[in-house]
This record gives structure tokens, sequence and C-alpha cells, in this order.
């Protein structure tokens, strides 16, 4: 078995890094991890007169991520014996099939196509929301009201999730656990830490993820994994508590503004 090892950004709120780790660790793969912090993330944001503007923070330069790890800048990357794959999508479709038996896509040719699609969807949609619901474990944010683009991203994941459960019956999305679910599973936490209520059809689905072994691992796992800055100011611009810890994006080269509980914020990497 080749030797994996994961770098990643603090688990604590990299919802990207989080999606792999499920799927290596719900596969049972051994692999190692390796948490890197970029510089530009711990400056701390000036959020005087209700405003944090991101974009006055000069981000961490490539050659410096690549030292820590990183391919074209981004995390998570997996090393296979040393050979880097980036992009989290084709890191949990490698451990899918290098750990065929723990079936992380569903085995129907048609629910495959399907959970590829709305694991792509992810991947390239729900900007307003991801940007606005900051990923945030273990934070928690009281009184927040969402945008409307941010409202309609929420309502398309209670739609799809709604589709998925009702065909396959659940308890997952296709039925077992699958990479969709490691895709969507930061959208649950990103809902929990604004207060969002969940649609009744997917309260089941909720549970079913929070029981998840590996959701369990990661939740005691990210409780040592370092704060970063920012995303702690941010919640606190919001009037939240970064530093609750009880159970329950980055927007890239996009300049993105709107009003959050009455407050102008700016959310921008990169
Ligand atoms: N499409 C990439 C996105 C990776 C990504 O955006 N990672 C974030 C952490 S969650 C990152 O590295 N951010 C660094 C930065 O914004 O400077 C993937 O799926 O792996």
């Amino acid at each position: 078995m080749p030797r994996l090892k994961l770098t990643v950004l603090s688990l604590r709120y990299s919802s990207w890094s989080m999606r792999p780790w499920l799927a290596l660790t719900h596969a049972g793969a051994t692999f190692s991890k390796e948490t890197v912090e970029l510089e530009h993330m711990q400056k701390q944001a000036d959020f005087s007169k209700g405003t944090i503007d991101l974009t006055k923070i000069k981000p961490t330069p490539l050659s410096d991520r690549r030292t820590l790890g990183s391919v074209q800048g981004l995390f998570p990357v997996l090393r296979v014996d040393g050979v880097p794959i980036h992009e989290s999508l084709a890191i949990c479709e490698y451990v899918a099939e290098t750990f065929p038996d723990a079936g992380l896509w569903p085995g129907d040719a048609l629910d495959r196509a399907q959970a590829r699609a709305i694991s792509c969807e992810m991947v390239s949609g729900f900007a307003t929301m991801r940007a606005e619901l900051a990923c945030h474990l273990y934070g928690r944010v009281p009184g927040f009201a969402p945008s409307a683009k941010t409202r309609s991203d929420i309502a398309r994941v209670f739609e799809l999730w709604s589709e998925c459960l009702e065909r396959s019956g659940g308890p997952f999305l296709f039925g077992r656990f699958s990479i969709a679910d490691a895709m969507y599973f930061p959208v649950l936490t990103r809902l929990r830490t604004y207060g969002i209520p969940l649609a009744e059809s997917v309260g089941d689905y909720a549970r079913a993820l929070d029981d998840l072994p590996a959701v369990q691992k990661l939740l005691e796992v990210a409780s040592s994994e370092p704060r970063t800055a920012i995303y702690d100011d941010y919640l606190r611009a919001l009037g939240g508590d970064p530093t609750r810890h009880s159970p329950p994006g980055s927007l890239i080269g996009v300049r993105h503004q709107f009003p959050c509980n009455g407050k102008s914020v700016t959310w921008r990497f990169q």
C-alpha cells in the first residue's frame, strides 16, 4: 500500500480539507495528516466600523504555499508516495478507487453519475453561501440573517438533498455514505454555525451524518487544530462566538460584498 500524506489547512475551518479527510477516514485508510498555516490568515482583520476588508491583507505568496506542500496555491493536497494530487474531488476519487470496499461511490451507474453531478455542483456552485456562511466547525453566530442569494443557495441544497434521500430511502444521499455526503457535510456545519433551521425532510439525514464515526472523529481531531485569526474575526464581527466548542470558502479571485446583520462585509481571498 502506498504511503499517504494529506496536507490540509486547519480542520476547524477548511471545508475542502474536511472532505478528503472524511473520505480517507471512512475508508479506513492509513494516512498521515499535516496541518499548515498561511501567514496572511493569521493577520488580525480590521473590522472597525462594522466592515471587514480582507482585500487589504496581502495573500501568502505562491512560493511559500508551495514550500508548505501546495501545488497551485490551495489545500488540501494528498501525496501518494510523494506524488501530489490536488483538488479535493480528485483526492476523493483516488480514495474510492484505492479502497473499493468502502463503497465511496454508489454501485449503480445512474446513482453514481448523480452523486458525481451533485459533488461537482458543490465544487463549482454555491459561491455566495460558501462566502457568507464561512465554515467554522465549532463557532456559533446568534440571530444571523442570510442574504437572499444565500437563502436561494440553501433552498437548492435542501432540494437536492431531499430528492436524493427520497429516491435512495436514506439514511445517506445514496443509501450508504458516499463522496457526495463528504462533499455536503461542511454545508451542514455551516447551517449549524449560523443557526439556519434545517428543512424537515433532511433532519434524519443530519442525524445520520452526525452519528457517522468519521464525522465524530473529525470533531475530535479538529478541536486540537490551530485557530485562524481571520475566520475567528469574521464570526466576532457578526456578533458570534468563535471559541465555543460544541459538537454541532473561500472565494478565489472574486470580491464579494453583502449586507450581514446590518453590517457590510467584504470577504475575499487571493
Ligand atoms: N477546488 C479546490 C479548493 C481548495 C480551497 O479553496 N482550499 C482553501 C481552504 S478551504 C484554501 O486553500 N485557501 C487558501 C487561501 O484562500 O488563501 C479543492 O477542491 O481542493
